[in-house]
């Protein structure tokens, strides 16, 4: 029997501070609405997919920047998205800002969880690479403060069981990463869900910016067929409070081609019929890990950063 997923990426548009939950509630539910009437049964929604994208901002109060997380999940504000879903029978992906109590302590992470037909959380990961740096840094045109609003994730690179196949995570700056692809990968992952938040300019390295589209397509393009799976990759897109965010929301075969992409930086719905068997043509194949991989060689990759690329990091400006 085929495991054909019909997935629906859903882009949104950008999202105004001004912008409340519900406003943005509403804009999901339009998209996973028309994912259904598409056929879906699985819609994908960004990454922080429910507030305009903070970390541009610099916020000395911790109570201006906890606003911008989620304490429960579902939410009154989110609690629609999950009783719709369970009504239409169509599973989501959502993104949010992740705020834990553990006793007397708060954690905070960048998170995506995946919820079942029935409206049930079924899988949660927590962004591991978080780009940009962790304290003010006056010569950006706006700040890029992952690194000081979240911790990484502490959940590694989970896979479950879900639409009749192995179902991955990743969020973002994760995607450029081909050892997080690759964990995924090891554990025979056949649909990758991925949201992003990435600035067209990109400041640290100006001459660099003419390539951010392409960069994000690549990244998905490799992850994808390196580890004969499908990829699907979302964008918050448009212009967020002057600054421009890139669209390219896509859907990649495991043979590393786009076979759906968004046309523009609204909130848009492309979708695709995902065969899962086809990732067997790479895994069984020119990716057979099994046969090909020679890991006795890689210790390096899971060995800490060398001294000496660390010492040149710190000459430069963290990126
Ligand atoms: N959200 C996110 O991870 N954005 C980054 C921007 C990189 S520039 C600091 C990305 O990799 O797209």
């Amino acid at each position: 029997m085929a495991r054909t997923v019909v997935v629906g990426a859903a882009q949104m548009g950008p999202i105004q501070r001004h912008q409340g939950r519900e406003a943005v509630v509403e804009r999901l539910l339009v998209l996973m609405r028309k994912a259904k009437d598409e056929g879906c049964e699985l819609v994908v929604f960004p990454e922080l997919a429910l507030t305009t994208f903070f970390p541009r901002w610099y916020m000395p109060a911790q109570d201006e920047v906890d606003a911008f997380f989620e304490e429960r999940m579902p939410s009154p504000a989110t609690q629609p998205l999950f009783v719709e879903a369970r009504k239409l029978g169509i599973g989501f992906h959502l993104g949010y800002a992740e705020l834990e109590r553990v006793g007397d302590s708060v954690r905070r992470f960048n998170t995506a969880i995946l919820v079942d037909r029935t409206g049930r959380i079924v899988g949660k990961y927590r962004k591991i690479h978080l780009p940009g740096h962790d304290s003010y840094e006056p010569w950006r045109p706006f700040q890029h403060l992952e690194k000081r609003y979240f911790e990484p994730g502490d959940l590694g690179f989970p896979t479950l069981s879900a639409h009749g196949g192995t179902v991955g995570m990743l969020i973002c700056n994760d995607r450029r990463w081909p050892e997080a692809f690759r964990v995924l990968g090891l554990q025979g992952v056949e649909l990758v869900l991925i949201g992003y938040n990435t600035p067209a300019l990109y400041p640290a390295a100006p001459s660099n910016s003419r390539l951010v589209d392409y960069h994000n397509h690549l990244s998905l393009k490799a992850g994808a067929y390196q580890n004969g799976t499908w990829v699907v990759a979302v964008a918050k897109a448009g212009k967020e409070e002057g600054c421009d965010l890139i669209g390219g929301s896509c859907i990649v075969s495991p043979t590393g081609e786009i076979v759906a992409e968004a046309r523009t930086l609204d909130d848009e719905l492309i979708t695709a019929e995902c065969d899962l068997d086809r990732c067997q043509d790479i895994k069984g194949h020119i990716f057979n890990f099994a046969r090909h991989r020679r890991p006795e060689n890689y210790a390096l990759i899971s060995a800490p950063t060398p001294q000496a690329q660390l010492a040149s990091n710190h000459k430069g400006v963290a990126k």
